[in-house]
């Protein structure tokens, strides 16, 4: 595991011009199973598994899982936190997120106040980062309270990722929602990245090489995959196909 998560980020993209993360939500996948597909995903050259789930509400469920990936896998575990359940002492890194398009302060500042001390004591490297809910958003959307970009308005997350980066937030995520029919359109992406210099993480709706490399092609960071795991038995070819789609 790197001392910086970030920087371990930063560095790969680097290297391979865009990298992908795979999402294990500890609801829909069992602890056992979650350690297989972190594992066969890992092969497949993930460069991080994030944990998190937008329904997630037990904490004991998370910790049991985060602990038994985290002992079967050298990439970084980064949370992927929905709430104050989220927060788990055996992750390496979270993304201290705010849902910047919520309309609950709740999601944009108050969980992460109450939150914050904990991390600070668990040690956790904090990756701050602008969440941007597009399209019909999943759950996220709807959990987040949530006032969802639509597809044809690219301006809209252009100027709340500027805002983002502005604030000081050292990531950007446009996120269709877990699920969703339609990954973020390419459209946006580049007018985004045209703009942003900070990274950009995509995800949601991403299920297959031709949709991964049609985000990193316009300007994607970090691809996020999460239901292609669950929906498949063959974790390490469809990740594959992923990840040599983005980093050819
Ligand atoms: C959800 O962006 C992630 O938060 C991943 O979405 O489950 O649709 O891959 P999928």
């Amino acid at each position: 595991m790197p001392e910086s998560v970030e920087r371990y980020l930063i560095e790969k993209i680097g290297e391979d011009g865009a990298i992908h993360m795979t999402l294990l939500d500890p609801e829909k996948t069992r602890s056992s199973d979650c350690v297989v597909v972190a594992q066969e995903a890992e092969r497949a050259g993930t460069a991080a598994i994030m944990i998190g789930g937008s329904t997630l509400a037990s904490n004991a469920d998370l910790d049991a899982v985060v602990k038994e990936v985290k002992a079967h896998v050298d990439v970084p575990i980064i949370l992927f936190p929905n709430n104050i359940t989220g927060v788990s002492r055996y992750a390496d890194a979270i993304w201290f997120m705010s849902l910047l398009n919520s309309s609950n302060t709740y999601y944009l500042i108050d969980v992460q106040a109450l939150t914050a001390r904990l991390v600070r004591r668990y040690g956790l490297e904090t990756l701050s980062l602008g969440y941007i809910i597009i399209g019909d958003g999943g759950a996220a959307g709807f959990v987040g309270q949530a006032r969802p970009i639509p597809y044809d308005h690219p301006e809209l997350a252009l100027g709340y990722s500027l805002a983002a980066e502005a604030l000081g937030m050292h990531f950007v995520y446009l996120e269709a929602g877990s699920g969703a029919k339609e990954p973020v359109p390419p459209k946006m992406i580049k007018l985004v990245k045209s703009h942003l210099s900070v990274p950009l993480i995509v995800g949601g709706g991403i299920r297959d090489g031709a949709a991964a490399r049609a985000a990193a092609e316009a300007g994607a960071d970090i691809v996020v995959t999460g239901t292609l795991v669950e929906e498949t038995d063959k974790v390490r070819e469809r990740i594959y196909e992923i990840v040599t789609n983005i980093s050819p």
